[in-house]
């Protein structure tokens, strides 16, 4: 269980960060706690750890869709293996949907050109490792990403794979975007009229990028978009320790803010690339539903939700 605990500690410190690692990690903390529990206490350890790792990051609809299907397969399994083999299904179905943006996204990377782009999401990194391995050549600009420099983790990423990096501030992103041919980021969520969550700073980067016409893309599986919101729930916006912004001692008095997330309104943004195919965020949530149906699990989603905002 001390491993499933560690997993908790991690997602929460953002130790493990970028919503698709998050699921990925949240089903490995499940899974330890599969193989470790008893018969008798495998129930109620699955559905305490489902709810512990639901409460470590707010924003995270990918997550919670791998948490429901948890709890779906929990009650549908006849034995241990058959619940192991379900887990087991779901990261082929993530692997799968993973490869098919990478495909389709590396089309919209320009040859020759620069791409932009802001935080650490390995959707992203895959997309430019394969745009590059189909023979594009192209530079990235990275943005560090404050307060916790996700974009270090991207800058080393990309140049490991051989692609020529400039990393800049984070203020620097309008000064920068002139240069770009493309501007390109994750998501974390993605709501039912079209809004796109994602890294503090992305929204910023978008009406820059509106400025100086530089079109702007979402790399995102479709367990990004987060059927609550068609249920009429707000997706929160998780506000994370000001200690990570400034040792609030040496403000005193001052109010300190660290929103992990913005919202980028769907006008901003040219196009969702996802596993069903690139689309404007206005019609993504409708492609969804036509090929997932309407959420039949709504109810259930929405109950881990509910409980995933509360205090614990
Ligand atoms: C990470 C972030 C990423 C998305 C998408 O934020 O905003 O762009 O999670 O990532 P944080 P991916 O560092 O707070 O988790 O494409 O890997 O799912």
């Amino acid at each position: 269980m001390d491993e499933a605990r560690k997993i908790v500690d991690d997602i929460r410190a953002l130790r493990v960060q970028g919503a698709r690692n998050i699921a990925l990690a949240a089903l490995k903390a499940v899974r330890f706690v599969v193989e470790k529990s008893s018969s008798t206490a495998l129930e109620n350890a699955v559905k305490e750890i489902v709810l512990e790792l639901a409460r470590a990051r707010p924003t995270e609809p990918a997550m919670r869709d791998a948490l429901t299907y948890v709890l779906r397969a929990l009650r549908s399994a006849g034995s241990r293996d058959e619940l192991l083999q379900a887990l087991d299904r779901y990261e082929e179905e993530l692997r799968s949907a993973e490869e098919k943006i990478s495909e389709y996204g590396a089309r919209r990377v320009p040859d020759g050109g620069v791409v932009i782009t802001h935080c650490h999401s390995t959707t992203v990194v895959n997309l430019l490792r394969r745009a590059k391995k189909d023979g594009k050549k192209f530079r990235v600009i990275v943005t560090e990403t404050r307060p916790l420099y996700q974009g270090k983790t991207t800058a080393k990423e990309l140049l490991e794979s051989g692609i020529p990096v400039t990393y800049v501030v984070d203020s620097a992103a309008y000064y920068f975007m002139r240069d770009a041919d493309i501007y390109l980021t994750g998501a974390d969520a993605i709501t039912s009229d079209g809004y796109v969550i994602n890294k503090i700073g992305t929204a910023l980067m978008a009406v820059a990028a509106e400025r100086f016409d530089v079109p702007y893309y979402v790399a995102a599986s479709t367990l990004k978009y987060d059927p609550v919101t068609a249920a009429g729930y707000p997706e929160p916006i998780e506000e994370r320790d000001p200690a990570e912004v400034i040792d609030p001692r040496e403000l005193p008095g001052a109010e300190i803010r660290n929103p992990a997330f913005d919202v980028t309104p769907p006008e901003l943004v040219d196009g969702i690339i996802s596993e069903l195919g690139i689309y404007a965020p206005q019609i993504f949530p409708a492609m969804v539903s036509q090929s997932k149906g309407v959420c039949p699990h709504i109810e259930e989603m929405i109950a881990l939700f509910r409980l995933a905002g509360k205090q614990q």
